[in-house]
């Protein structure tokens, strides 16, 4: 009979949440009554429309590593809990990604698919991003493309995937699981799919370096948690901050690896650590990154701007009788981390629920 004891507690205290929140002056007790006679009936319970999207707001709300999250109020949320097969997964993330960019003007937003329910494993999304460039192994050892990943790429193509062009920046196909768990494959049509080419602000430029990234982060393979309820497939994006993109995707040393030719093209001493020639290349190829998505008209934010939003937010959750829980390590910025404020200071990480997380079975 103590089955569902934790959905019960996560049910009670998330329903108990949303009230004092949103209807402060309301009883929450026949909601919280009728939730648990539907969980003895059923093994699970429906949340309403309004639920679902203050769950989903709140989990933003608690992401510790996220610094982007003044605007947690504002995320848009699909509510799509009626899709379940692969191929309504697949269309709807790629109307997802339309909706998102609106030409570069970005918003951010979510889309909820299907749940776990005791009787029918909710949908899966493989890929961690919707958008993500393929990274193709050759014989040598070599790689084409993002390094990251060379595992989803392996599989799309032991999955039939013919592959794409053979460019550094090839769009992955989507992995779309529905609840058998058997994976298939949707290419994204190329109208969901928005670039921006990154070339330098100054001089003769990296034009013929070729790079690219993707206008829209959409995280595709984390849990939406609310009220002991699993949303495994529910796909979010907001907009980049330039560093992202600019000191960790095309500089790491195992992802696009730049930094050596950005510093040939500066024209800077690569024998020599002590000339900081690859922290001047990094400083270069961030203003690359801005600059361009400037140009394109696309939505991007810096490090230090969003330093600032950061403890704006934290002031006026405080506001509201709310502490702000952060993970230092992932909310300071990769470059430049002590020319802002989030460095000089420290935070408490206690996790809370609603939220999104990382499930050890959110895969296959
Ligand atoms: C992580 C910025 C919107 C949830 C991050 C990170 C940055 C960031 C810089 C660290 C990423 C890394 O180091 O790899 C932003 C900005 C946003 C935004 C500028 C603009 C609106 C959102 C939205 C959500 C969200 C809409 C969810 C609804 C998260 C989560 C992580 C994260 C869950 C951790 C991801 C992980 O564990 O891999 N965000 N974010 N963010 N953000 Fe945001
Ligand atoms: N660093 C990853 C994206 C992680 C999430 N970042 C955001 N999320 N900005 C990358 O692709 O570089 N978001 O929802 O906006």
């Amino acid at each position: 009979q103590d089955d569902h004891r934790d959905l019960r507690a996560e049910a009670e205290e998330f329903l108990a949440l949303h009230y004092r929140e949103e209807q402060p002056h309301q009883d929450p007790k026949p909601r919280i009554a009728a939730v648990l006679e539907e969980i003895e009936a059923t093994g699970t319970y429906r949340h309403t429309t309004a639920e679902l999207a203050f769950g989903a707001r709140v989990a933003w709300r608690n992401s510790n590593r996220c610094i982007g999250r003044l605007y947690w109020r504002s995320l848009k949320v699909r509510d799509r809990r009626h899709l379940d097969d692969a191929e309504s997964i697949a269309r709807e993330a790629a109307e997802h990604l339309r909706e998102a960019t609106q030409g570069g003007r970005i918003r951010p937003l979510i889309t909820i698919f299907a749940p776990d329910t005791p009787h029918r494993r909710g949908p899966r999304i493989w890929n961690e991003q919707l958008i993500r460039y393929a990274g193709y192994r050759a014989p040598d050892g070599s790689i084409v493309g993002d390094p990251r990943n060379t595992g989803l790429t392996d599989l799309a193509l032991r999955l039939g995937w013919p592959g794409g062009p053979g460019t550094p920046f090839d769009v992955l196909p989507l992995v779309v699981a529905d609840g058998d768990g058997k994976p298939r494959l949707f290419e994204l049509p190329s109208d969901a799919v928005l670039e921006v080419p990154i070339d330098s602000p100054d001089g003769p430029g990296y034009g013929d370096l070729g790079l690219r990234w993707h206008a829209v982060p959409a995280i595709a393979n984390m849990c939406l948690e609310i009220g002991g309820v699993c949303y495994a497939a529910a796909p979010f994006n907001g907009w980049y901050m330039g560093t992202e993109i600019g000191a960790r995707n095309l500089a790491d040393r195992d992802r696009y690896d730049l930094l050596p030719r950005i510093a040939e093209r500066l024209d800077l001493d690569t024998a020599d650590e002590r000339s900081l020639w690859r922290d001047r290349a990094l400083v270069e190829l961030n203003r690359a990154v801005l600059h361009s998505f400037d140009q394109a008209g696309v939505t991007i934010t810096d490090h230090h701007t969003e330093s600032r939003r950061f403890l704006a937010h934290i002031d006026r959750e405080n506001a509201h009788g709310r502490e702000v829980s952060a993970d230092w390590a992932w909310i300071v910025p990769p470059i430049s981390g002590s020319a802002t404020p989030v460095f000089h200071r420290t935070y408490d990480s206690t996790e809370q629920r609603p939220a999104y997380v990382h499930h050890p079975r959110a895969q296959s």
